[in-house]
């Protein structure tokens, strides 16, 4: 089985951390191919950056699905163009937020979310609320560290993430969702630090599609996720015309 996991911003070593993450929980015969778009912004968190990423997201699936992949996961915490790969892909799509909140929810009561900036949280919220588990959701912090200084020792990401964590579960969650692809390398430490369950989307992400794809199950094609119809498209976006039309 190929499970392709696309990181939707241009940043090539959190792609390979993203794989890391996703391979280390992928079952004996599962491939993860970890990939990110050629062309967008280098880390999602605002709407423009989370809208712009998505055309490169795209692309990527378009190739995927020339290549014959079974199974995406779209490895950011906005779960960017989710609709629109599902319209894209044969096979079944998971968003990591979307992952995350469903393995939380099976952990306790009720869980928290820890994210990047404090700009991000409304968007973690509309996919609490998108999804279902709003009802289920105690809070959701920031640590105030950019996407791309998680990794920076400097920037002390590990320290304030697990701070954030506890305080989550002091406010009486049973269970932390970590808020982007980029916490994905720090999360069983974390877990360990708290003494609480924490949710790497990336890792539960790449089981639940694992278990889709082993279970015979896609998305629905009939209706809303059907392929997208043939259509002109102009300008820079010219080359999606013929993206969309590889599932039609
Ligand atoms: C993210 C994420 O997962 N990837 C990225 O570029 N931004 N999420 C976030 N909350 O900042």
């Amino acid at each position: 089985m190929r499970i392709r996991v696309v990181n939707p911003n241009t940043t090539a070593s959190m792609t390979r951390s993203i794989g890391a993450a996703a391979s280390a929980v992928a079952g004996v015969g599962t491939v993860v191919e970890a990939v990110n778009p050629t062309m967008g912004p280098a880390s999602i968190e605002s709407h423009y950056e989370e809208a712009l990423a998505v055309p490169g997201l795209l692309e990527q699936i378009a190739l995927g699905e020339q290549d014959g992949v079974d199974a995406y996961v779209v490895a950011c915490f906005g779960d960017p163009g989710l609709d629109a790969v599902r319209e894209l892909a044969s096979g079944p799509v998971i968003g990591i937020a979307e992952a995350g909140f469903h393995a939380a929810a099976m952990l306790g009561r009720r869980f928290g979310v820890v994210t990047t900036l404090a700009r991000t949280t409304g968007r973690a919220h509309e996919l609490a609320e998108r999804y279902g588990f709003a009802p289920l959701v105690t809070e959701i912090r920031a640590c105030e560290v950019p996407v791309l200084e998680l990794d920076d020792p400097a920037s002390g990401a590990r320290d304030l993430v697990t701070a954030e964590c506890r305080a989550v579960i002091a406010g009486g969650a049973d269970a932390v969702v970590l808020g982007c692809a980029g916490m994905a390398d720090f999360c069983a430490e974390v877990s360990r630090a708290i003494g609480a369950p924490v949710v790497d989307g990336v890792a539960a992400a790449t089981v639940l599609a694992e278990s889709l794809v082993r279970l015979g199950l896609t998305t629905g094609k009939r209706g809303e996720y059907a392929a997208p119809p043939s259509k002109a498209m102009s300008g820079l976006l010219a080359p999606f015309e013929r993206a969309a039309r590889v599932d039609a």
